[in-house]
């Protein structure tokens, strides 16, 4: 998604980077100085016009001021929610420059220095919904693969370093007592040890697919959620993660891998839904080869949870689905 507006260029910068822009995505066009008091801008005229042949849009904002916003962004469907809306939006966090970091939900990222594999990253205005294909697992089939629906074939795993730290049960099969009243989930105890960097811990997960370097594509969807809580004498310190074509091996990108883009969670004795985004998630801060800006959902290998080095844990997980936007 570009967007620029001359006579302002710091403004245009700033939310350059919010937005991800791309400068060979963008076009501007003025006739005069930008006023930098948001109170003087107004919309005069808006002109969205589907450029043939691709799947890009382009939207002409005139506003007081005498500043012409030029916007060139994909359809409407692929970010979920109109064009109009999600060009007044930006054009708020513009005029607003406080509210940079609100335009930041509704951007798509560009991989940083053209990484391979970077893709569009969506989120959703109007909140999200378990896809009608979304159910990764819920653990009611007894079974150590996730539902195959939707082409995933993938099996749950365990990890665990070499310095001491564990994971059962052994064999990793889902126990009593799901989430709701269900009757099972996927529940990882153990203990991780103390010590350099490669006592990194433990935790469990699931490949998409069973095909080695395969990755899945997920685009359709925007993010993942699932259900969690911790026995009573676990740490809560979780990190769900999402291993995609730059970070894990499978693929053949990364130089320096299992930097997964993920998100820290606190989680409690109850169970309790979360809901990651595909726009949230991270890469922990300081390594990794390559960093892009954002996860790939177009390919997509693995997620995963993991427990840091000097914990005890207990950790169930359940009903894991997709997401997409309502
Ligand atoms: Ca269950």
């Amino acid at each position: 998604m570009g967007l620029a507006a001359a006579g302002s260029s710091a403004a245009a910068g700033a939310l350059g980077d919010a937005v991800g822009a791309d400068s060979g995505d963008t076009a501007a066009s003025a006739d005069g100085p930008a006023s930098g008091r948001a109170s003087n801008f107004r919309i005069r005229s808006a002109q969205i016009t589907p450029r043939p042949k691709t799947r890009l849009v382009r939207a002409s904002y005139q506003v007081t001021g005498r500043v012409t916003i030029v916007f060139f962004g994909p359809t409407a469907h692929r970010l979920g929610y109109s064009v109009a809306e999600s060009m007044s939006r930006l054009l708020s966090c513009f005029l607003v420059l406080g509210g940079v970091s609100a335009c930041i939900g509704v951007s798509q990222t560009r991989g940083a220095g053209g990484t391979p594999g970077a893709a569009d990253v969506a989120s959703c205005r109007l909140g999200t919904r378990p896809a009608d294909d979304g159910l990764i697992d819920d653990f009611e089939d007894e079974n150590t693969q996730l539902n195959v629906i939707a082409g995933r074939d993938g099996y749950w795993w365990t990890k665990h370093d070499e310095k001491g730290s564990t994971i059962g049960p052994d064999p990793f099969i889902p126990s009593e007592g799901g989430a709701d009243g269900s009757g099972l989930a996927l529940r990882g105890t153990g203990k991780t040890s103390i010590g350099g960097p490669e006592t990194w811990g433990a935790g469990f997960g699931v490949n998409f697919l069973t095909r080695q370097n395969g990755v899945y594509n997920a685009s359709k969807y925007v993010g993942i959620s699932f259900k969690a809580k911790v026995g009573a004498d676990s740490t809560r310190q979780i990190r769900f993660a999402i291993g995609d074509v730059n970070t894990h091996p499978n693929a053949g990108v990364c130089k320096v891998c299992w930097n997964h883009f993920g998100k820290d969670l606190i989680v409690t004795n109850q169970w309790k839904e979360f809901r990651i985004l595909f726009s949230e998630v991270q890469q922990q801060v300081g390594w990794g080869e390559p960093r892009p800006a954002a996860v790939t959902p177009g390919k997509l290998v693995s997620i995963d949870w993991s427990i840091a080095g000097g914990q005890v844990f207990d950790l169930w997980v359940d009903d894991i689905q997709f997401l997409v936007c309502k």
